[in-house]
């Protein structure tokens, strides 16, 4: 393919500066928009719709009809993993994610390699929704990073993430093994995904905040090295993302050892920062405050010009600093999409 028939996404991700960034949102697909709601209200539990590959393909694509985004990320959660190497997980109304007791860590390291055949149908969604996508519009793989979802198997819901913390200091050797767990049913399962169609990667390290310097470099920076090394190692290719949402400072420590192809930017990152990781060599992606998004009006316009002007002219991926949230008007959506992409 020539460069310029691949998708904008793809061309940021290998360190390109276009003539606009590529512009998706996390969590474009769920809750902000009244077609997957109406979907929700028939199909009953979330779980029944991530596992079902042509519900959660048609998930996938209902905001890439509406909005002229350039990449799709497949609809699926970060939690598919510990219930794959099994603890239990269900998701109570308007509670959010609950999970069992920890399983004993020999019971998980036996089941690393059946738990990437149990999310096999989340590959059969990748690879339905790229037959049906453009093929200008880039489709993203995801998983949840160690440190992340290891907190939701401690905890058993999401909290402020003190409980996981003090583990951390506590039990040092048996987040370590839990951790390494994490790491080999991550890789593999991110293998799965780019084979079964997913031209990028993301890796959500969605509660990096409050980590001492030391316990970040021990369960962030460790955990997605090994797991970009293991990707590459078997042969994949394909652009990976971190982002290590809530690292503050730390973001540049990130961005200088692991050896990921884009770091994603939280709301909070300053414009300069994310030029140095530029001038580093690193595409950086986000960081439109999702509340600015829900709220509208001139000061939307004002930082989406912000950011398009001083990221714009470095390899850059237009984004939110965290989700779309479920009240945002899709109007303000269009706003901004419509600004970065003139479409
Ligand atoms: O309809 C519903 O009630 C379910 C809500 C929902 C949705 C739409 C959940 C439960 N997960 C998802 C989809 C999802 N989750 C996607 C799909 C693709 C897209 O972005 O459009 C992705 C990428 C995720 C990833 C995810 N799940 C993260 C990382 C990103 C982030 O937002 O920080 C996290 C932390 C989760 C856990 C989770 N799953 C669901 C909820 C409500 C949560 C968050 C709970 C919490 O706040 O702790």
């Amino acid at each position: 393919m020539s460069s310029s028939a691949q998708p904008l996404l793809l061309r940021a991700l290998a360190g390109e500066t276009l003539p606009r960034p590529p512009v998706w949102f996390m969590r474009q697909a769920g809750r902000s928009l009244p077609e997957y709601r109406a979907l929700r209200e028939t199909a009953g539990d979330f779980l029944t719709m991530c596992f079902n590959p042509e519900m959660a393909a048609e998930i996938t694509l209902q905001p890439m009809r509406r909005f002229p985004f350039d990449a799709a990320i497949v609809f699926a959660d970060i939690l598919l993993i510990p219930q794959a190497l099994g603890q239990d997980l269900w998701f109570a109304a308007g509670e959010g994610p609950r999970l069992g007791p920890l399983p004993a860590l020999a019971s998980m390291r036996g089941e690393i390699e059946a738990s990437t055949g149990r999310l096999a149908s989340i590959g059969e969604t990748l690879s339905r929704v790229r037959a049906a996508l453009e093929p200008e519009r880039a489709l993203i793989g995801f998983a949840g990073a160690p440190w992340t979802v290891a907190t939701y198997m401690i905890e058993g819901r999401s909290s402020d993430r003190s409980g996981a913390r003090t583990y951390a200091h506590q039990h040092p050797a048996e987040l370590d093994q839990l951790l390494d767990i994490l790491v080999e049913a991550t890789s593999r399962y991110l293998v799965m995904q780019a084979g079964a169609g997913a031209q990028a990667l993301k890796i959500f390290e969605s509660w990096a905040e409050q980590l001492p310097e030391d316990v970040f470099e021990r369960v962030v920076i460790g955990p997605h090295t090994r797991i970009v090394e293991q990707v590459r190692a078997a042969g994949v290719d394909v652009p990976i993302i971190g982002f290590p949402r809530g690292a503050g400072a730390l973001v540049e420590n990130y961005a200088e050892k692991v050896p990921v192809n884009a770091v994603g930017l939280d709301a909070q990152a300053p414009i300069a920062l994310g030029q140095r990781l530029q001038k580093g060599g690193k595409t950086i992606q986000g960081a439109l405050d999702n509340l600015l998004l829900r709220a509208g009006g001139p000061a939307l316009d004002r930082r989406v010009d912000q950011l398009l002007e001083s990221w714009g002219r470095g390899p850059y991926v237009f984004n939110l600093g965290h989700g779309v949230l479920p009240d945002t008007p899709i109007a303000h959506i269009e706003q901004v999409v419509r600004r970065v992409t003139g479409k």
